[in-house]
Protein backbone atom coordinates (compact mmCIF):
# COMPACT_ATOMS: atom_id res chain seq x y z
CA UNK A 1 0.00 0.00 0.00
CA UNK A 2 1.32 3.46 -0.42
CA UNK A 3 2.51 3.99 3.57
CA UNK A 4 4.29 1.01 3.18
CA UNK A 5 6.14 2.19 -0.49
CA UNK A 6 6.83 5.52 1.42
CA UNK A 7 8.50 3.92 4.19
CA UNK A 8 10.74 1.70 1.49
CA UNK A 9 11.89 4.75 -0.33
CA UNK A 10 12.83 6.60 3.28
CA UNK A 11 14.69 3.20 4.07
CA UNK A 12 16.72 4.03 1.12
CA UNK A 13 18.23 7.43 2.96
CA UNK A 14 21.13 6.22 5.09
CA UNK A 15 20.88 7.50 8.63
CA UNK A 16 22.88 9.84 9.53
CA UNK A 17 24.66 9.69 12.71
CA UNK A 18 25.71 12.50 15.36
CA UNK A 19 28.59 12.28 17.95
CA UNK A 20 28.19 13.37 21.28
CA UNK A 21 30.75 15.98 20.89
CA UNK A 22 28.14 17.39 17.83
CA UNK A 23 25.31 17.44 20.73
CA UNK A 24 26.78 18.97 23.08
CA UNK A 25 28.79 21.68 20.75
CA UNK A 26 25.33 22.02 19.00
CA UNK A 27 23.20 21.99 22.56
CA UNK A 28 25.34 24.98 24.28
CA UNK A 29 23.47 28.13 24.77
CA UNK A 30 20.84 27.06 21.81
CA UNK A 31 19.03 29.84 20.49
CA UNK A 32 15.73 29.46 18.68
CA UNK A 33 17.09 29.62 15.35
CA UNK A 34 19.49 26.94 16.56
CA UNK A 35 16.78 24.58 17.69
CA UNK A 36 14.81 25.14 14.81
CA UNK A 37 17.74 23.83 12.57
CA UNK A 38 17.87 21.07 14.95
CA UNK A 39 14.24 20.75 14.57
CA UNK A 40 15.03 20.34 10.58
CA UNK A 41 17.36 18.08 11.36
CA UNK A 42 14.98 15.46 13.27
CA UNK A 43 12.13 15.98 10.89
CA UNK A 44 14.19 14.61 7.97
CA UNK A 45 16.51 12.13 10.07
CA UNK A 46 13.93 10.65 12.36
CA UNK A 47 11.42 9.34 9.71
CA UNK A 48 14.62 7.80 8.10
CA UNK A 49 15.57 5.78 11.06
CA UNK A 50 12.23 4.64 11.86
CA UNK A 51 11.80 3.26 8.05
CA UNK A 52 14.52 1.37 8.40
CA UNK A 53 13.33 -0.51 11.22
CA UNK A 54 9.59 -0.70 9.61
CA UNK A 55 11.28 -2.75 6.72
CA UNK A 56 13.34 -4.62 9.01
CA UNK A 57 10.55 -5.84 11.43
CA UNK A 58 8.79 -6.77 8.46
CA UNK A 59 11.57 -9.14 6.87
CA UNK A 60 12.30 -10.88 10.14
CA UNK A 61 13.15 -15.00 10.19
CA UNK A 62 11.03 -17.58 11.96
CA UNK A 63 7.52 -16.09 11.41
CA UNK A 64 8.01 -13.10 14.13
CA UNK A 65 7.06 -10.45 11.68
CA UNK A 66 3.63 -12.23 12.13
CA UNK A 67 3.51 -12.55 15.41
CA UNK A 68 0.89 -9.78 17.40
CA UNK A 69 3.29 -8.22 19.24
CA UNK A 70 5.93 -7.60 16.81
CA UNK A 71 3.43 -5.95 14.52
CA UNK A 72 1.78 -4.35 17.52
CA UNK A 73 5.97 -2.84 17.36
CA UNK A 74 5.69 -2.51 13.64
CA UNK A 75 2.25 -0.53 13.44
CA UNK A 76 3.68 2.04 16.57
CA UNK A 77 6.76 2.83 14.51
CA UNK A 78 4.43 3.19 10.88
CA UNK A 79 2.28 5.33 12.86
CA UNK A 80 4.91 7.65 14.37
CA UNK A 81 6.87 7.82 10.98
CA UNK A 82 3.56 9.04 9.49
CA UNK A 83 3.37 11.81 11.87
CA UNK A 84 6.63 13.30 11.04
CA UNK A 85 5.84 12.91 7.71
CA UNK A 86 3.33 14.45 7.98
CA UNK A 87 4.51 17.59 10.39
CA UNK A 88 4.74 20.47 7.64
CA UNK A 89 7.67 21.85 6.80
CA UNK A 90 8.43 25.66 6.99
CA UNK A 91 9.89 27.41 4.71
CA UNK A 92 11.85 30.41 5.95
CA UNK A 93 14.75 31.17 3.65
CA UNK A 94 16.70 29.88 6.47
CA UNK A 95 14.82 26.14 6.04
CA UNK A 96 14.97 26.07 2.65
CA UNK A 97 19.30 27.18 2.62
CA UNK A 98 19.33 23.90 5.41
CA UNK A 99 17.31 22.11 2.98
CA UNK A 100 19.23 21.31 -0.42
CA UNK A 101 17.38 18.48 -1.98
CA UNK A 102 19.17 15.13 -1.36
CA UNK A 103 20.92 13.67 -4.83
CA UNK A 104 21.53 10.15 -5.77
CA UNK A 105 25.22 9.09 -6.45
CA UNK A 106 26.73 6.60 -9.10
CA UNK A 107 25.21 3.32 -6.97
CA UNK A 108 21.88 5.06 -6.80
CA UNK A 109 21.91 5.34 -3.27
CA UNK A 110 20.05 8.91 -1.84
CA UNK A 111 22.71 10.89 -0.69
CA UNK A 112 21.30 13.39 2.23
CA UNK A 113 22.75 16.57 2.84
CA UNK A 114 25.64 17.06 5.20
CA UNK A 115 24.66 17.07 8.72
CA UNK A 116 26.83 19.99 9.32
CA UNK A 117 23.81 21.66 7.49
CA UNK A 118 21.94 21.43 10.45
CA UNK A 119 24.40 21.50 13.30
CA UNK A 120 26.09 24.73 12.86
CA UNK A 121 24.79 27.04 15.85
CA UNK A 122 23.41 29.98 14.69
CA UNK A 123 24.42 33.41 15.44
CA UNK A 124 21.72 34.52 18.11
CA UNK A 125 21.96 38.21 16.95
CA UNK A 126 20.52 36.37 13.42
CA UNK A 127 16.70 37.52 12.43
CA UNK A 128 14.48 34.36 12.84
CA UNK A 129 10.94 34.66 12.00
CA UNK A 130 8.72 34.73 15.06
CA UNK A 131 6.89 31.53 14.14
CA UNK A 132 9.71 29.60 14.72
CA UNK A 133 9.69 29.36 18.30
CA UNK A 134 6.00 28.48 17.65
CA UNK A 135 7.20 25.76 15.39
CA UNK A 136 9.81 24.08 17.38
CA UNK A 137 7.37 23.77 20.48
CA UNK A 138 4.81 22.23 18.26
CA UNK A 139 7.50 19.54 17.38
CA UNK A 140 8.90 18.89 20.39
CA UNK A 141 5.24 18.12 21.64
CA UNK A 142 4.58 15.62 18.28
CA UNK A 143 8.45 13.65 19.68
CA UNK A 144 7.66 13.71 23.46
CA UNK A 145 4.19 11.99 21.96
CA UNK A 146 6.22 9.85 19.63
CA UNK A 147 8.74 8.77 22.49
CA UNK A 148 6.12 8.13 25.33
CA UNK A 149 4.56 5.70 22.63
CA UNK A 150 7.17 3.45 22.01
CA UNK A 151 7.84 3.14 25.62
CA UNK A 152 6.63 -0.49 26.22
CA UNK A 153 8.80 -1.78 22.72
CA UNK A 154 11.06 -3.40 24.71
CA UNK A 155 8.12 -5.13 26.97
CA UNK A 156 6.63 -6.16 24.12
CA UNK A 157 8.71 -7.32 21.37
CA UNK A 158 10.23 -9.34 24.64
CA UNK A 159 6.47 -11.05 24.55
CA UNK A 160 7.13 -11.99 20.89
CA UNK A 161 10.61 -13.70 21.19
CA UNK A 162 9.14 -15.55 24.44
CA UNK A 163 5.91 -16.85 21.82
CA UNK A 164 9.43 -17.79 19.46
CA UNK A 165 10.94 -19.67 22.05
CA UNK A 166 7.67 -21.69 23.17
CA UNK A 167 6.75 -22.25 19.33
CA UNK A 168 10.18 -23.72 18.45
CA UNK A 169 11.31 -24.68 21.93
CA UNK A 170 14.48 -23.07 21.06
CA UNK A 171 17.44 -23.91 23.31
CA UNK A 172 19.14 -20.45 22.93
CA UNK A 173 18.67 -17.64 20.83
CA UNK A 174 19.33 -18.34 17.35
CA UNK A 175 22.37 -15.68 15.51
CA UNK A 176 19.73 -13.99 13.41
CA UNK A 177 17.03 -12.86 15.84
CA UNK A 178 19.98 -11.97 18.12
CA UNK A 179 21.61 -9.75 15.49
CA UNK A 180 18.26 -8.03 14.70
CA UNK A 181 17.59 -7.47 18.60
CA UNK A 182 21.07 -6.10 19.08
CA UNK A 183 20.53 -3.59 15.79
CA UNK A 184 17.04 -2.83 16.84
CA UNK A 185 17.83 -2.11 20.70
CA UNK A 186 20.42 -0.10 19.20
CA UNK A 187 18.61 2.18 16.82
CA UNK A 188 16.10 1.96 19.79
CA UNK A 189 18.80 3.96 21.72
CA UNK A 190 20.10 6.30 19.36
CA UNK A 191 16.40 7.48 18.55
CA UNK A 192 15.44 8.04 21.93
CA UNK A 193 18.89 9.68 22.91
CA UNK A 194 18.09 12.36 19.90
CA UNK A 195 14.78 12.75 21.02
CA UNK A 196 15.28 12.97 24.54
CA UNK A 197 18.23 15.66 23.94
CA UNK A 198 15.95 17.61 22.23
CA UNK A 199 13.19 17.83 24.10
CA UNK A 200 15.38 18.70 27.27
CA UNK A 201 16.88 21.48 25.34
CA UNK A 202 13.92 22.68 24.41
CA UNK A 203 12.10 22.48 27.90
CA UNK A 204 14.99 22.45 30.75
CA UNK A 205 16.65 25.36 31.79
CA UNK A 206 20.07 26.32 30.77
CA UNK A 207 22.28 24.57 33.60
CA UNK A 208 26.44 24.93 33.28
CA UNK A 209 26.90 21.48 34.14
CA UNK A 210 24.09 20.10 31.68
CA UNK A 211 24.31 20.03 27.58
CA UNK A 212 20.12 18.98 27.03
CA UNK A 213 20.69 15.53 29.13
CA UNK A 214 24.73 14.91 28.63
CA UNK A 215 26.09 15.82 31.69
CA UNK A 216 29.43 17.93 31.08
CA UNK A 217 30.57 16.89 34.22
CA UNK A 218 29.02 13.48 35.57
CA UNK A 219 31.02 12.73 38.71
CA UNK A 220 31.54 8.57 38.44
CA UNK A 221 31.95 8.52 42.50
CA UNK A 222 28.14 9.78 42.58
CA UNK A 223 26.06 7.82 40.26
CA UNK A 224 28.16 4.84 41.56
CA UNK A 225 26.84 5.75 44.68
CA UNK A 226 23.25 6.08 43.83
CA UNK A 227 23.14 2.65 42.14
CA UNK A 228 24.17 0.98 44.70
CA UNK A 229 21.93 2.28 47.09
CA UNK A 230 19.32 1.29 44.54
CA UNK A 231 20.44 -1.86 43.94
CA UNK A 232 20.93 -2.86 47.55
CA UNK A 233 17.36 -1.28 48.15
CA UNK A 234 15.98 -3.49 45.18
CA UNK A 235 17.90 -6.87 46.84
CA UNK A 236 16.39 -6.26 50.28
CA UNK A 237 13.06 -5.54 49.32
CA UNK A 238 12.90 -9.01 47.03
CA UNK A 239 14.97 -11.19 49.09
CA UNK A 240 13.30 -9.82 52.44
CA UNK A 241 16.64 -9.13 53.90
CA UNK A 242 17.29 -7.16 57.00
CA UNK A 243 20.46 -5.79 54.93
CA UNK A 244 22.17 -6.92 51.22
CA UNK A 245 25.26 -7.67 51.01
CA UNK A 246 27.71 -4.85 51.27
CA UNK A 247 28.72 -2.47 48.15
CA UNK A 248 32.52 -0.96 48.52
CA UNK A 249 32.83 1.41 46.05
CA UNK A 250 36.81 2.88 45.28
CA UNK A 251 36.47 5.48 42.71
CA UNK A 252 37.96 9.33 43.34
CA UNK A 253 35.39 11.34 45.00
CA UNK A 254 35.95 14.40 42.27
CA UNK A 255 36.36 12.17 38.81
CA UNK A 256 33.92 13.44 36.44
CA UNK A 257 33.40 12.96 32.65
CA UNK A 258 30.82 13.62 29.75
CA UNK A 259 27.96 11.26 29.75
CA UNK A 260 24.77 10.84 30.48
CA UNK A 261 23.71 9.81 34.41
CA UNK A 262 20.65 8.26 33.27
CA UNK A 263 22.78 5.36 31.40
CA UNK A 264 25.55 5.09 33.02
CA UNK A 265 23.29 4.31 36.46
CA UNK A 266 20.70 2.18 34.31
CA UNK A 267 24.54 -0.17 33.75
CA UNK A 268 25.78 -0.11 37.00
CA UNK A 269 22.12 -0.68 38.35
CA UNK A 270 21.85 -3.63 36.01
CA UNK A 271 25.74 -5.48 36.70
CA UNK A 272 25.18 -4.44 40.38
CA UNK A 273 21.65 -6.60 41.17
CA UNK A 274 23.52 -9.63 39.08
CA UNK A 275 26.25 -9.58 41.69
CA UNK A 276 23.94 -9.06 44.09
CA UNK A 277 21.56 -12.01 43.18
CA UNK A 278 24.82 -14.47 42.83
CA UNK A 279 25.65 -13.33 46.12
CA UNK A 280 22.58 -13.43 47.94
CA UNK A 281 21.57 -16.60 46.05
CA UNK A 282 24.91 -18.74 46.55
CA UNK A 283 25.05 -18.03 50.60
CA UNK A 284 21.11 -18.45 51.04
CA UNK A 285 19.21 -15.37 52.40
CA UNK A 286 19.54 -16.07 55.68
CA UNK A 287 23.66 -16.35 55.46
CA UNK A 288 24.89 -14.20 58.31
CA UNK A 289 27.94 -12.72 56.78
CA UNK A 290 27.94 -12.16 52.71
CA UNK A 291 31.09 -11.77 51.10
CA UNK A 292 31.19 -7.87 49.78
CA UNK A 293 31.27 -6.72 46.32
CA UNK A 294 33.30 -4.51 44.75
CA UNK A 295 33.17 -1.70 42.64
CA UNK A 296 36.76 -0.61 41.58
CA UNK A 297 36.89 2.62 39.31
CA UNK A 298 39.94 3.41 37.16
CA UNK A 299 41.13 6.51 35.15
CA UNK A 300 42.86 6.07 32.09
CA UNK A 301 43.60 8.82 28.80
CA UNK A 302 41.35 6.90 26.42
CA UNK A 303 38.86 4.74 28.54
CA UNK A 304 37.39 5.06 32.14
CA UNK A 305 36.57 1.52 33.19
CA UNK A 306 34.52 0.40 36.12
CA UNK A 307 34.85 -3.09 37.81
CA UNK A 308 32.31 -4.62 39.85
CA UNK A 309 33.46 -7.97 41.69
CA UNK A 310 31.18 -10.23 43.43
CA UNK A 311 32.39 -13.86 45.04
CA UNK A 312 28.60 -15.10 43.84
CA UNK A 313 30.01 -18.10 42.52
CA UNK A 314 30.74 -17.35 38.90
CA UNK A 315 29.39 -18.89 35.71
CA UNK A 316 30.63 -22.20 33.93
CA UNK A 317 32.57 -21.40 30.49
CA UNK A 318 30.00 -22.66 28.76
CA UNK A 319 27.30 -20.87 29.99
CA UNK A 320 29.12 -17.10 29.16
CA UNK A 321 27.28 -16.62 25.61
CA UNK A 322 23.96 -16.91 26.82
CA UNK A 323 24.37 -13.93 28.99
CA UNK A 324 24.42 -11.97 25.95
CA UNK A 325 21.37 -13.56 24.74
CA UNK A 326 17.62 -12.08 24.66
CA UNK A 327 16.01 -15.30 24.74
CA UNK A 328 18.29 -16.93 27.97
CA UNK A 329 16.71 -15.90 31.27
CA UNK A 330 16.74 -17.40 34.97
CA UNK A 331 14.43 -15.21 36.47
CA UNK A 332 10.92 -15.31 36.29
CA UNK A 333 8.30 -13.72 34.38
CA UNK A 334 7.24 -10.68 35.46
CA UNK A 335 4.38 -8.29 34.90
CA UNK A 336 6.33 -5.43 32.72
CA UNK A 337 5.00 -1.64 33.02
CA UNK A 338 2.76 -0.80 29.79
CA UNK A 339 1.18 2.00 30.49
CA UNK A 340 1.99 5.84 28.91
CA UNK A 341 4.81 7.56 31.23
CA UNK A 342 6.44 4.59 32.42
CA UNK A 343 9.78 5.04 32.15
CA UNK A 344 12.71 3.22 30.34
CA UNK A 345 14.65 2.81 33.32
CA UNK A 346 13.22 0.94 35.80
CA UNK A 347 13.26 -2.89 36.57
CA UNK A 348 13.03 -5.10 39.62
CA UNK A 349 15.96 -7.84 40.51
CA UNK A 350 15.81 -9.83 37.56
CA UNK A 351 18.29 -12.71 36.36
CA UNK A 352 20.21 -12.05 33.58
CA UNK A 353 17.08 -11.04 31.30
CA UNK A 354 17.20 -7.95 29.12
CA UNK A 355 19.70 -6.46 31.62
CA UNK A 356 22.64 -7.58 30.59
CA UNK A 357 22.79 -7.26 26.27
CA UNK A 358 21.21 -3.73 26.59
CA UNK A 359 23.64 -2.77 29.03
CA UNK A 360 26.47 -3.82 26.93
CA UNK A 361 24.34 -1.78 23.68
CA UNK A 362 24.51 1.58 26.07
CA UNK A 363 28.29 1.69 26.67
CA UNK A 364 28.50 0.91 22.75
CA UNK A 365 26.14 3.63 22.09
CA UNK A 366 28.63 6.32 23.44
CA UNK A 367 31.96 4.21 22.25
CA UNK A 368 32.20 1.65 25.42
CA UNK A 369 31.74 -2.07 26.11
CA UNK A 370 31.12 -4.03 28.38
CA UNK A 371 32.79 -7.73 29.11
CA UNK A 372 32.53 -10.35 31.84
CA UNK A 373 34.92 -12.79 33.40
CA UNK A 374 33.70 -15.06 35.28
CA UNK A 375 35.60 -18.33 37.41
CA UNK A 376 33.42 -21.24 37.87
CA UNK A 377 32.75 -21.66 41.62
CA UNK A 378 34.39 -18.53 42.92
CA UNK A 379 32.70 -15.22 41.17
CA UNK A 380 32.52 -12.94 38.48
CA UNK A 381 34.37 -9.51 37.23
CA UNK A 382 32.38 -7.21 34.70
CA UNK A 383 34.43 -4.43 32.97
CA UNK A 384 32.46 -1.78 32.29
CA UNK A 385 34.56 0.32 29.36
CA UNK A 386 33.26 3.79 28.91
CA UNK A 387 35.01 6.26 26.37
CA UNK A 388 36.48 9.59 27.52
CA UNK A 389 37.44 10.56 24.38
CA UNK A 390 33.52 12.42 23.00
CA UNK A 391 33.88 12.15 19.71
CA UNK A 392 32.80 8.01 18.69
CA UNK A 393 30.34 8.56 16.41
CA UNK A 394 26.53 6.78 17.05
CA UNK A 395 26.69 3.27 15.99
CA UNK A 396 24.07 2.97 13.29
CA UNK A 397 22.27 -0.48 12.64
C1 LIG B 1 27.12 -13.52 38.29
C2 LIG B 1 26.44 -13.46 36.96
C3 LIG B 1 26.66 -12.03 36.60
C4 LIG B 1 26.29 -11.33 35.48
C5 LIG B 1 26.62 -9.97 35.38
C6 LIG B 1 27.32 -9.35 36.39
C7 LIG B 1 27.69 -10.05 37.51
C8 LIG B 1 27.36 -11.39 37.61
N1 LIG B 1 27.63 -12.30 38.64
O1 LIG B 1 27.21 -14.50 39.01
Amino acid sequence: EALYDKIKFFAKFPQTSVSLRQMVEFGTKPTVGTMFKATQFLREELPVRLAHRVVELENLPYNLSNMASVRRVRDWYAESFTELVDFPRMETPAALKARDRVTVDANGHVVPPPIHRYFTPVDPAAAVPAECEAYNTAFVELIENIKRRHDPTVATVAQGIKELKAQHGLPHIDAQVQNFLDRFYMSRIGIRMLIGQHVALHKLPARDDYVGIICTKTNVAQVAQEAIDNARFICEDHYALFSAPNVQLYCPDDLHFMYVPSHLHHMLFELLKNSLRAVVERYGPDADHFPPVKVVVAEGREDITIKVSDEGGGIARSGMPLIWTYLYTTAPAQPEPETPGSSDFKAPMAGFGYGLPLSRLYARYFGGDLRLISMEGYGTDAYLHLSRLSDSEEPLP
